[in-house]
């Protein structure tokens, strides 16, 4: 078959600095406002896609486990659309796709990030297309709006663009991860599926929180004050700014009707065990997402400290510690 008909793509999950919530085009899946973030390397995700004649349906295959190929499908019929531009034979071909997290799925580790990202990657490259990492940024976001950022390593910076067909709602690189090398401790209170999906609580925190207008309208301040802190590799300010943005976010979170709590009591425990680090003079500073868990920035020399101080933390479960990683890349 022209270019082949399988590709293995490895991508990495992500974290957020300043956060994406809330969608401007929900067809699209264009975010609301844009966001920043950093690639983790410990935490990836490989999948394989293959075009296969005679297949009814696309079939996803999740850590062995066949479920619902609803999500990917969209993604796949992208693809093919590209693919029947191109003259490609994959047009008219479903998948089979399986794809293994080195973490566990839907616990707030963002497997929808690094999973979508590699399934742009590996889709794309199955059908026989060479796309470039804009390209993919978009593919990646129509899965999930977080995934266009898992395209880069290091330091990511997504666009919420204003053009109605979403072609400038991409990410892009803002720093490598060898131009300023953080680490993350990764403080995991619970396993297990978290409570509230990311798309049903962002729709409803624009129904009915009345912080979400002063949420949109903040937004590019901290856009523009992490670029800057990022620029000049400022730990302080990029750290206290992470937390700042993440309690934003969450006071967003916490005034939508039904309110939308993400937080468990060692949630709250690993936040002030943070703030202690800083007291004995560890620059450590906390980003949470939508569940429990809690990310902790800090400098790699402080990294085997500041995992120490999270599995104290009653509650925590345990504690990774991740680098920056790199760019969602092919392995086959
Ligand atoms: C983020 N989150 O910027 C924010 C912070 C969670 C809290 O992006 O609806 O799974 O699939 O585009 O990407 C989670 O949302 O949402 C997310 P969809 P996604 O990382």
């Amino acid at each position: 078959m022209d270019g082949g008909a399988t590709a293995v793509a490895r991508a990495h999950s992500n974290i957020a600095l300043v956060k994406y919530w809330g969608k401007r085009d929900a067809a699209l899946n264009t975010p609301a406002v844009g966001s920043i973030s950093v690639t983790l390397d410990a935490l990836y995700t490989d999948t394989r896609v293959t075009f296969t004649p005679g297949l009814v349906a696309d079939e996803l295959w999740l850590a062995g486990c066949r479920v619902p190929a609803t999500r990917i499908s969209h993604v796949l019929d992208l693809v093919r659309g590209h693919a029947a531009s191109m003259g490609l034979s994959a047009a008219r071909l479903n998948a089979i796709v399986t794809s293994t997290n080195n973490f566990p799925t839907g616990a707030g580790l963002a497997s929808s990030a690094s999973g979508f990202a590699a399934l742009a990657v590996a889709a794309s490259g199955a059908a026989g297309l060479t796309l470039a990492d804009r390209e993919l940024s978009i593919l990646a976001r129509h899965g999930s709006g977080s995934a266009a950022r898992s395209i880069f390593g290091g330091f990511a910076e997504m666009h919420a663009g204003t053009a109605a067909d979403g072609s400038d709602a991409y990410a892009e690189e803002l720093l490598d991860r060898a131009g300023w090398p953080l680490a993350v401790v990764v403080a995991i209170t619970e396993h297990g599926e978290k409570s509230i999906n990311s798309t049903i609580g962002m729709n409803e925190s624009k129904a009915s929180s009345p912080f979400y207008q002063a949420w949109l309208d903040s937004a590019d301040d901290d856009l523009n004050e992490m670029r800057s802190a990022i620029r000049d590799r400022d730990f302080a300010r990029l750290g206290q700014l992470s937390e700042y943005n993440c309690l934003k976010l969450h006071a967003l979170m916490l005034t939508t009707r039904p309110a939308l709590i993400y937080w468990n009591a060692a949630t709250v425990a690993a936040m002030h065990a943070v703030a202690g680090l800083r007291a004995q003079g560890v620059p450590a500073y906390f980003t949470i997402d939508a569940g429990p868990q809690v990310k902790v920035l800090c400098l790699p020399g402080d990294a085997a400290a500041v995992q120490r101080a999270m599995v104290l933390v009653p509650g925590v479960l345990e504690a990774r510690i991740s680098a920056l990683g790199p760019a969602a890349c092919r392995l086959e």
